[in-house]
């Protein structure tokens, strides 16, 4: 895997400058990287990430802490109950690791991590995550643009839709042996919304490598949509025509629809999406249009009948 490296990138090539970060926040990320690396009691990696710098499209809210964010999971494919994938993800073998692009592309092409993490200066990212069970986080991601990986492969005119799958291997995942879920887990987003800054490639969080219940080596991040299009454990990635079959539209999909902005006028089926439960709060918060990026996002969907197509 990779070693600590400067990033291939000078800031001072990064243009517009403004547009990504700016000089103070980026000293800070510089000062944050070095501090996280020297905490004490904090288990040692074989790999650090890169240097990263801090977004400017970060909230300002309180984060949920390393234990909350890794000990309280869905991943289906280690266990259906939240303290599985902390249990039992060790299993996956994260390293080496590869994304294969293809599909409505000029230059189909396979990515390691070290060339994944070369495509964009990597980013730390403090977004909300709304599960559609009704609870949220805040959660400190490093990242880079899914956009700068797309644009390396040239999509073609035929290019509409972009559809990501999980690893598919029951000896490291023993929850794909129960058929709880259609596997290998299947996401899938429109182009525009997969080339949106928003959206992003985790490969870390709290300046860490992504700990394996929360998608190691690399997941999916679409912070204005309920958690589960944030796919975890990446190994492949289509440009397609047509609209991706995910699995939880077809595992059911009268609760579950390809788009899952999040919305607090469009319920569940079986409970209300108004309201959410911040993982360590007790009262309930109002959940917002488009989990509070609605400013960033709703454009996306103008003339779109978000109850038909939620
Ligand atoms: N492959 C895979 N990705 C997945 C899931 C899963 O079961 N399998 N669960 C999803 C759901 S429902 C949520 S809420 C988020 C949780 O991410 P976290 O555990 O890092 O908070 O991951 C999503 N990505
Ligand atoms: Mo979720």
């Amino acid at each position: 895997m990779s070693r600590y490296r400067p990033p291939s990138i000078a800031p001072s090539e990064i243009t517009p400058e403004s547009v990504y970060l700016n000089r103070r926040q980026w000293l800070n990320g510089a000062l944050a990287v070095s501090a996280g690396l020297l905490l004490p009691g904090t288990p040692a990696f074989a790999a650090a990430l890169p240097t990263f710098y801090k977004s400017r499209y970060s909230s300002d809210e309180k984060k949920n802490s390393f234990e909350e964010i890794t000990s309280y999971n869905n991943f289906y494919e280690f266990g259906t109950d939240k303290d599985d994938p902390a249990r039992h993800a060790h299993r996956l073998k994260t390293d080496p690791w590869s994304i294969e692009v293809s599909g409505a592309v000029v230059r189909p092409r396979r990515f390691d991590l070290d060339q994944l993490y070369k495509l964009a200066p990597l980013e730390e990212r403090i977004y909300r995550l709304r599960c559609v069970e009704g609870w949220s986080m805040v959660i400190p991601w490093v990242g880079l643009p899914l956009a700068a990986l797309l644009k390396q492969v040239e999509p073609t005119t035929k290019a509409r839709y972009v559809e990501f799958t999980t690893l598919h291997d029951p000896q490291q995942m023993p929850g794909q042996r129960s058929p709880v879920l259609d596997w290998p887990y299947v996401e899938g987003l429109r182009l525009d919304e997969a080339l949106h800054p928003l959206t992003i490639l985790a490969v870390g969080l709290y300046g860490r490598p992504l700990p394996k219940q929360n998608g190691a080596p690399v997941r999916l991040v679409v912070p204005w949509k309920y958690g589960f299009k944030s796919i975890k454990s990446i190994v492949r990635i289509r440009l397609v025509e047509t609209q991706p079959l995910t699995t939880w539209v077809r595992s059911a999909p009268q609760e579950y629809g390809f788009y899952s902005n999040v919305n607090p006028e469009v319920d569940h089926p079986r409970w209300s999406q108004a309201k959410e439960r911040r993982i360590g709060e007790f009262l309930k918060r109002p959940t917002l249009p488009f989990n509070g990026y609605a400013s960033e996002v709703a454009g996306l969907y103008r003339g779109m009948d978000l109850r038909k197509f939620f």
